[in-house]
């Protein structure tokens, strides 16, 4: 590890269900009563967040609107107001460069910091980002919490431990026994399969992944093995980029069993658009990408402009790429989206949901 990387002291800070946050705080009605935002319930809406109420009914991010009415019938389900949030994420943007130039946004309500060289607050992160959340709260009325961490991981980590309104701090001398401590699903790049994978060769907490070689988990989890040794040691190198330009964004999955039928693939594709709304986080984009890979694992990808997701586009899209592999069976589909340049981001919008 190279010695800039040494001592660094790292917030993650990430609002409380924002979306409904805010709607709450313009809507007083909507206050102390299960809250979501997303698309409609009748056509094929997904929720983008809810309040806490909401979530004791089990409601949750990117889960079919319809789902979460049925577990939760008095579910007040309201349309996003994108622009409101985007304004309140330049805003907290603003508080955050009063403490340092090294912010890396992870999306509209979260990012990391480096606040290594900060002068303020004698130099205590748990102190800057305790101004950070009070600061945010007078000029949002809204709440956020944060991580504080020596690296950008353990940080994100952190942020969720208090939440709502709260703060976690692990110290440089704690990082290891956090870690190990840690249950793997809570590190970010272990998902539901990930996790699934992993419990069947009985591992559960970063403890027992240190029991393994990297070789051996790379074997079983290709290149993220190595990595998942590393973060459950407490240890995560990656720097916070001020300037990260992600070009695209895009799901895909590789299928159970070859299709032949392009109407097959429409399934497929329209069962990743959640996700990949999920990984848009409402981001402007220029472009879309459908990717079918086929059995003797040829690929082909049909690009073409578009600013929002549209089954028929998509479908057609399918069409064209079928029609390249000439009658051989399709092993993957990916679809994908470009993004536009952050410029455009103040005046573009995703409507939430496709319905
Ligand atoms: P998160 O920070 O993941 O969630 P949250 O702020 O709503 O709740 P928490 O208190 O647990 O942090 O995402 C921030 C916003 O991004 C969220 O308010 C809505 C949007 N979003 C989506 O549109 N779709 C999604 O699947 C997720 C997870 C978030
Ligand atoms: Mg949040």
């Amino acid at each position: 590890m190279s010695e800039s990387l040494k001592g660094r002291k790292i917030i993650h800070v990430d609002m409380d269900c924002f979306y409904a946050a805010v709607e709450m705080r313009d809507n007083p009605e909507y206050r102390g009563r299960p809250l979501a935002v997303g698309g409609k319930a009748d056509s094929r809406g997904v929720i983008a967040t809810c309040n806490y109420e909401a979530r004791a009914f089990g409601v949750r991010s990117a889960m079919p609107s319809s789902e979460a009415k049925r577990r939760c019938p008095e579910l007040l389900l309201v349309r996003g107001r994108m622009e409101v949030y985007k304004a309140v994420s330049e805003q907290i943007r603003a508080i955050f460069a009063r403490y340092t130039d090294l912010i890396e946004p992870l999306s509209l309500d979260e990012a990391y910091l480096d606040v290594t060289d900060c002068p303020y607050c004698q130099g205590s992160a748990t102190r800057i980002a305790e101004r950070i959340r009070a600061e945010i709260l007078a000029e949002t009325g809204l709440t956020a919490s944060a991580g504080i961490a020596p690296n950008k991981f353990l940080a994100k980590v952190a942020s969720d431990e208090n939440k709502p309104n709260g703060q976690c701090v692990i110290p440089p001398d704690r990082t290891a026994e956090f870690a190990a401590a840690l249950p793997l699903r809570k590190i970010p790049g272990v998902g539901p399969k990930t996790a699934e994978r992993l419990a069947e060769h009985g591992l559960h907490i970063g403890a027992d992944v240190l029991a393994k070689t990297p070789e051996q988990l790379a074997h079983w989890l290709g290149k993220f093995g190595p990595v998942l040794h590393q973060r459950a040691q407490g240890i995560d190198p990656r720097p916070v980029q001020t300037h990260r330009e992600r070009k695209s964004v895009g799901v895909e999955t590789t299928l159970a069993r070859d299709l032949t039928q392009a109407p097959a693939c429409y399934q497929v594709l329209e069962g990743l658009l959640p996700e990949l709304e999920r990984r848009l986080r409402g981001r402007p984009f220029k472009g879309v990408q459908v990717k079918l890979k086929f059995h003797d694992f040829q690929q082909t990808t049909l690009a073409q402009q578009a600013t929002v997701l549209e089954l028929a586009q998509l479908k057609a899209m399918v069409d064209g790429a079928f029609e390249r592999g000439e009658g051989r069976r399709v092993r993957l589909v990916g679809v994908a989206v470009t993004l536009a340049p952050a410029e455009a981001e103040q005046a573009q919008q995703l409507p939430l949901g496709l319905g």
